[in-house]
């Protein structure tokens, strides 16, 4: 007997590669619904080898299905996750929606699954547990095992995220804009707020008072929550003409003395990471080679002279899977390993 799975906004990238995940995986599916809005109604989305028939979002019975992944937006989770979640079914959002809310757990399960055991104990929860940001996900992943070892105090992050993470007009915006350089005039800027193509914008997400974009606030406040509230992050975000697959160059500051060597052992032993790390020409991993990959890369891990205790090191992970859809999936498998999971009627 396995699980009733709804997937909401399973029309977009990550909807669409939860679906893909959930069959790659072979997650305990009993019956699978792809939910969207009514403008998708009928639209075909794969499953495995099968293709399933979107069904509409204010016509579907939510008290049907043991899980909920969402993946449609702040605005349409703000609604219908609390309204799902008190008919039984557990929501895992990909949103920002829930994500500060202290009575909703922000989950990585390779760095602070614990906190589902005590959620799930709690008899007034509004079963929604949330997702990070995408540039959030790969770096706690990182973290995780160097803080663990030499305790850390304060991270400096550049990414470099790909046009995926804003969407598929994003990606449509990047493809026809390479091509008008060439073949035709360059269309304007529009999902961007300045040319993306042969191009890097140091802008994602709205701009916040103190200067920060909130994609930078967003990797501030939830490495904080889900790895210490101790750790000082300081982070620049820029996208970057790359369809698929965000980087990071990570700067970290370390309480304790740790060498790369150290450094290296622990990232090799610790879940969700393969280190690549060569130096020599390629011993690196670039987006391109992370697409479709559930692992976090991490390579070029050398220590920094510059300060006690400093070591740089460079992250990549598939931002719809790591950074989305896989964490989400992850985290429904935690709920249902640990045994924190009622089936549905
Ligand atoms: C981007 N990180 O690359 C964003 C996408 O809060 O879930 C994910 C935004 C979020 O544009």
């Amino acid at each position: 007997m396995g699980y009733k799975v709804a997937v909401v906004g399973a029309t977009g990238n990550v909807g669409r590669e939860m679906l893909n995940i959930l069959a790659e995986r072979e997650f305990p599916v009993d019956e699978i619904h792809a939910v969207a809005s009514r403008r998708s109604l009928g639209t075909e989305v794969s499953f495995g080898d099968r293709t399933v028939k979107c069904e509409d979002l204010e016509q579907f019975d939510f008290s049907k299905v043991d899980f909920c992944l969402m993946s449609a937006g702040s605005t349409v989770s703000k609604d219908w996750s609390p309204r799902i979640g008190a008919k039984g079914a557990v929501v895992i959002d990909n949103s920002s929606c829930w994500r500060y809310d202290q009575d909703v757990p922000l989950i990585v399960p390779e760095v602070n699954a614990d906190a589902l055991e005590a959620y799930m104990a709690r008899p007034n929860r509004r079963n929604i547990i949330a997702n990070p940001n995408c540039s959030t996900a790969q770096l706690v992943v990182a973290l995780k095992p160097l803080h663990e070892a030499a305790g850390i105090k304060r991270v400096v992050v550049s990414t470099y995220q790909s046009v995926s993470g804003a969407g598929k007009e994003a990606m449509d915006e990047l493809w026809t804009q390479t091509r008008g350089i060439f073949v035709t005039d360059p269309p304007e800027a529009e999902k961007f707020t300045k040319q993306i193509a042969f191009n890097v914008i140091p802008h994602i997400d709205v701009f916040m008072e103190d200067g920060d974009t909130k994609e930078e606030w967003k990797m501030i406040v939830e490495t904080k929550k889900i790895l210490d509230p101790k750790i000082k992050l300081t982070a620049t975000c820029v996208r970057v003409p790359v369809f698929v697959g965000h980087a990071e160059a990570v700067n970290i500051e370390f309480e304790r003395p740790l060498d790369d060597e150290a450094a290296r052992e622990i990232l090799r032993e610790a879940p969700g990471l393969l280190v690549v790390d060569k130096r020599e020409d390629g011993g690196y991993v670039t987006p391109v080679e992370c697409v479709g990959d559930y692992a976090t890369f991490i390579s070029r891990i050398r220590v920094d002279p510059t300060i006690e205790n400093g070591l740089n090191l460079w992250c990549v992970s598939d931002n719809l899977r790591k950074g989305a859809a896989l964490n989400s999936v992850q985290i429904a498998e935690t709920l249902i390993n640990r045994g924190l999971m009622q089936k549905a009627a």
